[in-house]
């Protein structure tokens, strides 16, 4: 009896669009913002910092989550989109000239020369190095490219490079193209709308383009490839992310959401809003350093979710693979007999998997401690170490290795019930949109477009409070100011990204935006003495825009 919503789906293996006319690059990237003087100004600025033209200019936008917060990496579906603000790099291979009056890193090959538009952020000349590993039984001849831990902007430059480098330079011989990069944004850093994974996109491509594999004869670089590619060079970079931000940086399409699925394959569907409202950006103020505190932050939620979705396949009676990393959404999918999960598989339909996901709200009850008989009962169903390990059923050495060596995070107890209640309502939450969503577009009322999108304020207001009690990603700043968006008209408002500071996203009514923006820049605070650009910098409206692409001169 299980509801058939499933539409078309975006194909992640249609090719990266690469174009070479300008109108049409324009045309593709809409008419709302005036393209051409970036574009233009990029070209120049380059020209008459590398003495030549670039031969690439690569995009990547940044995006906007409407719902689905933290569920990536418990392989749930997504709703973000593509805003229109974005990434640019202008790059052109640079001959070596032998002798030539530069430091020794020019002459590397390989090596790059980063600079960007902002002068915040200095000029950077580094190159990769090669390495020869053998041992008895491997042989390995690669590149090795040194991404230090502490936060530079380089190192989303380096980490698009690093899996260009491991990905396609494997042969002794195989010489990368050294490279010159000018780069500019326009997306706020650390303001949970994803500047790093626009930043990791276009490095990525970057380099693609650079080594000729975007060149016509190349073997297709498709849309699923930079997907998969940026999100292993964006763990590089310090957090064990999902795969939302690449995704939605990539394959968005214009005026539309897009729901991702990553299990048991990225599908992308586009879900159009209800017509009458658009989605407004709010930053708090507060900089997410999601780097630096990932260990207390995301690092950890990531850990108490894969230990969760263990115990709870465990008490599901749900077999396991020995050191199985298993996810909330395979446990979901054993526990319901899912078919058709092999590669390529499409899975259970939206219909069934909202039904399963409906029933798991007793099952979550396994991740409450049995019995704490020591000290007293953490109060948030928090359970130690040693408790962590003796539910997961594993000796503690294997546990170690499978669950806490390949992350660093800094906690007496871990809150497997609170997270798993939020990952679970949350996946339910983001279907329950989709198909408020899908149902609205083809019923085309005026009045029960309202109800819906009525609904979808409720809906977004229930993932804030779930994010702020049981996923505890929010903060005073995004409670206050998801408060005044709701007071200021807004029919739903949350933080959107990892939250911890950033930024918020309002479904706002269309006719009454401006008078929205007015209310909210006065009743924050933060906002005080904050007009024209540097307001709409950090308060703004947007809608969904299209994903990456590379222009060629
Ligand atoms: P932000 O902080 O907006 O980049 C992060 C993760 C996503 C997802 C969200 C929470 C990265 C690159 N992205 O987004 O994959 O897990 O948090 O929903 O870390
Ligand atoms: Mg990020």
């Amino acid at each position: 009896h299980s509801l058939s919503l499933r539409r078309p789906t975006m194909a992640a293996d249609e090719p990266i669009p690469v174009f070479t006319n300008l109108t049409e690059l324009y045309g593709s990237l809409g008419t709302s913002l005036n393209h051409a003087e970036r574009w233009n100004n990029l070209t120049d600025e380059f020209e008459k910092r590398f003495g030549k033209k670039p031969t690439y200019i690569v995009r990547a936008p940044g995006r906007v989550n409407l719902i689905g917060e933290h569920i990536d990496y418990a392989l749930f579906g997504v709703l973000p989109a593509a805003i229109e603000r974005d990434i640019l790099i202008a790059c052109a291979p640079r001959e070596i000239v032998p002798n030539s009056p530069v430091d020794e890193q020019h002459h590397a090959p390989g090596s790059v020369v980063a600079e960007n538009l902002h002068p915040k952020y200095t000029r950077q000349v580094f190159a990769p190095t090669q390495t020869k590993t053998s041992t008895e039984d491997v042989h390995v001849e690669g590149w090795h490219l040194d991404i230090p831990k502490e936060l530079r902007w380089e190192n989303y430059v380096k980490a698009g490079y690093y899996g260009v480098l491991t990905e396609h330079f494997t042969g002794a011989s195989d010489h990368p193209t050294p490279v010159d990069m000018l780069v500019t944004g326009t997306v706020p850093a650390g303001s949970g709308l994803s500047s790093s994974a626009a930043m990791v996109v276009s490095s990525t491509l970057t380099f693609l383009a650079m080594n000729g594999k975007l060149e016509p004869g190349a073997e297709k670089v498709t849309k699923g490839d930079l997907v998969k590619l940026s999100m292993e060079n964006e763990k590089r970079v310090g957090v064990n992310s999902g795969g939302m931000d690449q995704a939605a940086s990539v394959i968005s399409v214009p005026s539309s959401m897009l729901y991702i699925t990553f299990y048991p394959s990225l599908t992308a569907s586009p879900t159009p809003l209800p017509t009458g409202a658009v989605l407004v950006c709010a930053h708090s103020l507060k900089v997410s350093d999601k780097a630096l505190t990932a260990e207390r932050g995301y690092n950890l939620r990531v850990v108490e979710t894969l230990v969760g979705a263990r115990v709870l396949a465990r008490a599901l009676g749900v077999a396991l693979g020995p050191k199985e990393k298993i996810t909330f959404r395979e446990v979901v999918g054993r526990y319901a007999g899912e078919v058709d999960v092999g590669r390529g598989g499409r899975g259970m339909d939206e219909g069934a998997l909202m039904e399963v996901l409906g029933r798991m709200g007793e099952a979550v009850e396994a991740l409450k401690p049995k019995s704490q008989t020591s000290g007293t009962p953490h109060p948030e169903f928090g359970v130690t170490m040693e408790e962590m390990v003796s539910m997961s059923g594993m000796e503690k050495e294997e546990f170690e290795e499978v669950y806490m060596s390949w992350i660093k995070v800094d906690a007496t107890h871990f809150k497997l019930y609170k997270r798993a209640k939020h990952v679970f309502s949350e996946a339910l939450r983001v279907l329950q949109l989709r198909k408020l969503c899908l149902e609205n577009a083809s019923a085309n009322n005026p009045d029960t477009n309202t109800a819906a999108l009525l609904e979808l304020g409720r809906l977004m207001n229930d993932s804030q409070t779930s994010c702020a009690q049981d996923f505890e990603c929010s903060c005073a700043e995004l409670d206050e100011l998801t408060q005044i968006a709701r007071d200021a008209g807004a029919y739903g408002s949350r933080l959107t990204g990892a939250g911890w500071g950033g930024c918020t996203v309002s479904l706002v009514p269309e006719d009454k935006v401006g008078e929205f923006i007015e209310k909210v820049a006065r009743a924050y605070e933060p906002y005080r003495g904050l007009e024209g650009e540097a307001l709409s910098e950090v308060l703004f409206a947007t809608r969904p825009s299209v994903g990456a692409c590379v222009y060629k001169f």
